[in-house]
């Protein structure tokens, strides 16, 4: 596989500072050594640069650093674009707001290519705000419901061109939801499979259907992990930890099927907060991840011929 790196260095869609270390800690952990030994050819293209922020007022006085998550959205957008033509792009936030922009791109690829685009977000979080519905302010509480052309968006953030069908995305690990989200989530019918679900049935058989739908329409598939989609017990670098989340296994589990499937095309790496982080071992184990789904595996076999 051909791998692009880019970094997006963001933290203002967040209320804490930090994420801007985010693509610096996981190269220093080792990303491009670890995919380079996986035999994977990489190519880190450094940091995208955002475009620069036109001052906006919105009705909703909560809203924090809109002109910047605005401008950071169209810059990732076209980046996201170009580097997805030949290659896997992997996207270093910066916070969950960068979403926005790597996910429509990629989306417009897609939409280019003639196939549909899948989207899998592994977070605590559902991220299904629209600019009337945050009640925080954060824009890293936004970037799904963006990308999946929830109105709202316009005259804000770069006119969506290929929304993502609501029907198409797959949250997993959920155990944080506003009750304006869930309202929402509900009337767009996104999969939601929660902390819950995983506990009840275990988390591969999950995975599996919603891989199964990618197969049968021969999709693109998107990941975006959320560093807090991990228990707060094995990931401390994130500003918005919440117990419960997915272990360590789990964790590795989803990504070890991910590469078997052979499906995924893009990943978002975001959230992590380095100035949160113990020792480095959150970015060691955003790493050791990222090392699983690209095909690094206990035993030499798949987990599952698809
Ligand atoms: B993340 C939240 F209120 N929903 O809107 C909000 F719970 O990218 C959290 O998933 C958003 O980390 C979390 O601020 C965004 C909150
Ligand atoms: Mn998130
Ligand atoms: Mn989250
Ligand atoms: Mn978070």
């Amino acid at each position: 596989m051909h791998c692009r790196i880019l970094g997006a260095p963001v933290q203002d869609g967040t209320g804490r500072k930090g994420c801007e270390m985010g693509p610096s800690a996981l190269r220093v952990a080792g990303l491009v050594e670890a995919l380079t030994e996986l035999g994977n050819t990489v190519e880190d293209l450094g940091a995208v640069t955002p475009e620069s922020p036109l001052p906006v007022s919105h009705r909703n006085s909560v809203l924090k650093a809109l002109p910047e998550i605005a401008a950071w959205t169209a810059a990732l957008a076209d980046a996201a674009y170009q580097a997805s033509s030949d290659a896997m792009p992997i996207f270093l936030g910066g916070d969950h707001s960068i979403s926005a922009g790597t996910v429509s791109g990629v989306a417009r690829r897609a939409a280019e290519i003639g196939r549909p685009l899948f989207v899998l977000w592994l977070d605590a979080h559902t991220d299904f705000h629209t600019l009337d519905t945050t009640t925080s302010g954060n824009l890293h509480g936004v970037p799904l419901a963006y990308v999946a052309g929830l109105p709202g968006f316009d005259g804000y953030f770069p006119a969506v061109t290929s929304a993502v069908d609501p029907k198409r995305i797959c949250t997993l690990g959920i155990r944080s939801v506003d009750p304006a989200e869930r309202i929402a989530l509900k009337e767009a019918g996104v999969l939601m499979y929660d902390m819950r679900a995983i506990d009840e049935h275990g988390i591969a058989p999950l995975l599996r259907d919603f891989l199964a739908r990618v197969i049968a329409e021969n999709g693109m598939l998107h990941v975006s992990l959320d560093v807090d989609f991990l228990d707060p017990a094995i990931a401390p670098a994130v500003g918005t930890t919440v117990p419960g989340g997915a272990t360590f296994r789990e964790a590795h589990l989803v990504m070890e099927m991910l590469h078997d499937s052979g499906l995924v095309t893009s990943l978002d790496l975001v959230e992590l907060n380095p100035f949160l982080d113990e020792r480095g071992r959150t970015a060691t184990l955003m790493v050791d991840l990222t090392a699983s789904l690209m095909g690094r595996r206990i035993m030499d076999r798949p987990t599952r011929s698809y």
